[in-house]
């Protein structure tokens, strides 16, 4: 079997790249060791900010596509007394039908789909990954000019790539969250279904948070999850979920209609999105948002940037770093370099005292509007700063002040180190390099 493209993975960023790769006319074969009922069904929160459809010129949700529509994102102080409300518009998406519906969409251009095929091996020759060994009840070897994982924290193929080679990039586990969800109809209907509810507490969700999101569309559904840092030994998302969540009045008598849980992974984006025959998107490439661990918008950005990197290089005859490289211009400036700043505020976020959180929560020292600036420019406006430091200031915070100035000079040189992003492979490791001693040095500021 031959290919231009192989996709190993049918989740929300391989059913993305099909729907990409199929527009542009490329002969690819998608696998998943799922079948077609099980297209994009790993467990999520199903919330997706509507901008990334428009900026992707993506189709929106629609039809049974569609749960509920988002207004806006209320964040509780961990007393639950005080909130900041984020406006924005979203949705909540059926994830397996959405992808479903972008993966047909590319079936009907000529792209074909393997579910039951489990990637098992690459095939590399000279240097490049010319092809893959498939398990589907008996081996196969499909070759192709390039192979995209996008098997999600699996990195089912590039964790078997040379590590020399900046895709096989391991995630440590400080670095990614553990989220647990359960989907489940409610007794009473709930109160404003478009706004989602997102609960910092240290005790609660360390090092992550808990959430309460309607389906707006749906009467009395709602998906209730919580997330802790990954590295935090004997804590376990589901039990600290049953005991401080479930235990709750408002959840007597609801039905549970879908549970599990999964890694997310909260950090910057991998070092490359491509080597010699090979691309990365999605989880297996760490586009998650290292704050709010949201990683379905960002995985439609990377394979969107993927896709056309691919074309570039299948015109050129050679699917080599080089040739491939636009993916990575592409993903760090549409994206990349607010994850990387992100990744710094996450750090300081994940260092909080639940005192702090409720401070800075009660004492408005980000609104909503501009926390949503922060979250989409990976940014903070030198106004807000100013603001911020005054008010802490003025209560006399000195030490979290200083952090404050800390962390907003290292998330501007942070993301400009990744508007630098070299451009082309040879200077990559120099800039790694800067990177690695940027972070030290932030970390030490910070400890
Ligand atoms: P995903 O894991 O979905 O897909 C990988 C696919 O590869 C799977 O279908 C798997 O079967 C296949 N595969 C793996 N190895 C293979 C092999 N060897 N051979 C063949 N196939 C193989 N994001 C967001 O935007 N909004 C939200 O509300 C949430 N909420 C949320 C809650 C929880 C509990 C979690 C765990 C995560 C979220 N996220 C989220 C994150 C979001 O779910 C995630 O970023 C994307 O679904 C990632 O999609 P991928 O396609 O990259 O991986
Ligand atoms: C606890 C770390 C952890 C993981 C849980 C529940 C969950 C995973 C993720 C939910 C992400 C979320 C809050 C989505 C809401 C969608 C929305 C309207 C986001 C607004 O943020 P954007 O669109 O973010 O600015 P990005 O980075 O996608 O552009």
């Amino acid at each position: 079997m031959s290919y231009e493209v192989l996709v190993v993975g049918a989740g929300f960023a391989g059913a993305s790249i099909a729907y990409f790769l199929g527009r542009l006319g490329v002969k690819a074969l998608v696998v998943d060791v799922k079948g077609w009922d099980g297209v994009g069904s790993k467990p999520c929160g199903d919330a997706i900010g509507k901008h990334h459809f428009d900026e992707l010129g993506m189709p929106y949700p629609e039809g049974d596509e569609l749960q509920g529509l988002v207004k806006g994102i209320s964040i509780y102080s961990p007393s639950e007394e005080h909130e900041v409300f984020v406006e924005g518009e979203g949705f909540e998406v059926h994830r397996i039908k959405y992808a479903q519906r972008l993966l047909s969409d590319a079936i009907s251009r000529g792209v074909e789909f393997l579910g039951g095929a489990h990637f098992r091996e690459p095939i590399i020759k000279n240097g490049y990954v010319v092809g893959a060994k498939i398990w589907a009840g008996g081996f196969k070897e499909v070759s192709s000019k390039v192979v995209v994982d996008a098997s999600g924290v699996a990195r089912s193929v590039v964790r078997l790539l040379p590590k020399s080679w900046p895709v096989n990039e391991e995630l440590s586990l400080s670095d990614a969250n553990i989220a647990y969800r359960e989907v489940r109809v409610l007794k009473n209907s709930i109160e404003k279904p478009e706004i989602l509810r997102i609960y910092v507490n240290n005790e609660v969700a360390p090092g992550g948070y808990w959430w309460f999101f309607p389906y707006s569309l749906l009467e009395g559904y709602v998906n209730i999850g919580l997330g802790v840092r990954g590295d935090l030994r004997g804590v376990h998302p589901k039990e600290l979920l049953y005991k401080y969540v479930f235990s709750r009045s408002e959840f007597k008598d609801s039905r549970v209609v879908e549970a599990g849980g999964a890694l997310v992974p909260t950090r910057r984006p991998i070092t490359s999105l491509v080597w010699n025959g090979v691309a990365v998107v999605g989880d297996a490439a760490y586009v998650v948002n290292p704050v709010h661990g949201g990683g379905k918008g960002s995985s439609m950005i990377s394979a969107k940037c993927v896709s056309e990197a691919v074309l570039n290089a299948l015109e050129a005859g050679d699917a080599s770093a080089k040739n491939l490289w636009k993916a990575n211009i592409c993903f760090m400036v549409r994206y990349g370099c607010k994850q990387g700043a992100l990744d710094v505020f996450r750090y300081f976020l994940q260092k909080l005292s639940n005192d702090d959180l409720e401070f800075s929560i009660s004492r408005k020292l980000v609104s909503g509007s501009e926390l949503n600036e922060i979250s989409l420019k990976g940014r903070f406006e030198v106004g807000v700063v100013d603001k911020i430091l005054k008010i802490a200031s003025l209560l006399r915070r000195p030490s979290l002040l200083i952090k404050l100035k800390t962390v907003v000079k290292y998330m501007d040189l942070i993301k400009d180190h990744y508007l630098n992003y070299p451009s082309t492979p040879e200077r990559l490791e120099k800039w790694v390099a800067d990177l690695n001693s940027l972070l030290a040095a932030y970390y030490e500021a910070l400890k």
